[in-house]
């Protein structure tokens, strides 16, 4: 069986990390296809939203500690540079919605991983634990980037140095998530908002992206500049002429990613 699940549903590409009697913890071979799979959802004309979600009860443990202490393992440097770092990037270029749908527990780069998404959404009973320092690690896969940005630095710093498990009810009360469904809703909710998104216009989403992108570290002016620019190709598409239509016409509009 594949680590990585990959199906396109409805214009949705349903990506699930796949080993869950480790938790869904990642060796080099998981995370190299899941950077594959990532540049075929950004390729494919088809895919217009990305639905990332963990097999059985984790999300995922992270790393695989395993891995770390097999003499014939990738070791430290390749598996930042060339594991996680790459994943981080890709999801933040990917010009379509990323979607984590949190199932459960997030330890370590699998909680850091989930952070990066556009949009996360957690099943109640998840967590996330940023687990690094009960390892004598740093936070990594973005992590003290993400986590002062979402949380504020008091409980960033907190959460870093205990690394100790948060539920997401609280997560999201921090603002580390969008939204915490029942655990009896969470696949439907979490599949359903893949689904709206996947008919919104595509190209906006992109472009409004790649404006919050630049937003972490933009002036004012160098922002608004930027929002000119990326409104300008916006007004551009064939979706923005079809929402004018339709609003104008009283009607229901018809994206299509154009
Ligand atoms: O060098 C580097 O490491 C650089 C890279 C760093 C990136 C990182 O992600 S560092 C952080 C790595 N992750 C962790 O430290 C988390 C370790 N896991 C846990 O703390 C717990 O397993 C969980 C809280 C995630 C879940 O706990 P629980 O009690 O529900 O499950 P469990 O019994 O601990 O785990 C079940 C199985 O999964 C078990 O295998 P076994 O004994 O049944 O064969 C366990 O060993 C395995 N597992 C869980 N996490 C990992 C793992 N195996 C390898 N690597 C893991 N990360």
């Amino acid at each position: 069986m594949s680590s990585i699940l990959f199906e396109i549903r409805d214009q949705v590409a349903f990506i699930t990390l796949n080993r869950p009697e480790k938790m869904n913890a990642f060796t080099r071979e998981m995370a190299l296809l899941l950077q594959s799979k990532l540049d075929e959802c950004a390729s494919l004309h088809e895919v217009r939203a990305v639905f990332i979600t963990g097999a059985g009860r984790t999300f995922s443990a992270g790393q695989d500690l395993a891995e770390v202490v097999d003499p014939e393992g990738p070791g430290m440097a390749k598996i930042l540079s060339e594991h996680y770092n790459p994943l981080v990037t890709r999801i933040r270029n990917l010009p379509k919605p990323v979607i984590a749908a949190v199932n459960g527990v997030a330890a370590g780069a699998g909680a850091n991983l989930a952070l990066c998404c556009d949009i996360v959404v957690a099943a109640k009973s998840a967590s996330f634990i940023q687990a690094f320092s009960k390892i004598g690690l740093i936070p990594d896969t973005g992590g003290t980037w993400w986590l002062p940005r979402l949380v504020g630095w008091q409980k960033a710093a907190g959460i870093a140095f205990l690394g100790d498990k948060i539920s997401a009810e609280n997560a999201e009360k921090m603002g580390m998530l969008y939204a915490v469904y029942s655990d009896e809703e969470f696949t439907g909710a979490a599949r359903a908002l893949a689904a709206v998104l996947a008919q919104m216009p595509t190209r906006a989403l992109a472009l409004t992206k790649h404006a919050l992108n630049y937003s972490a570290t933009n002036t004012l002016e160098a922002q608004l500049q930027l929002e000119d620019e990326l409104q300008q190709k916006a007004a551009e598409t064939k979706d923005h002429a079809e929402g004018v239509n339709a609003f104008l016409n009283k009607r229901a509009p018809q994206f299509k990613g154009e």
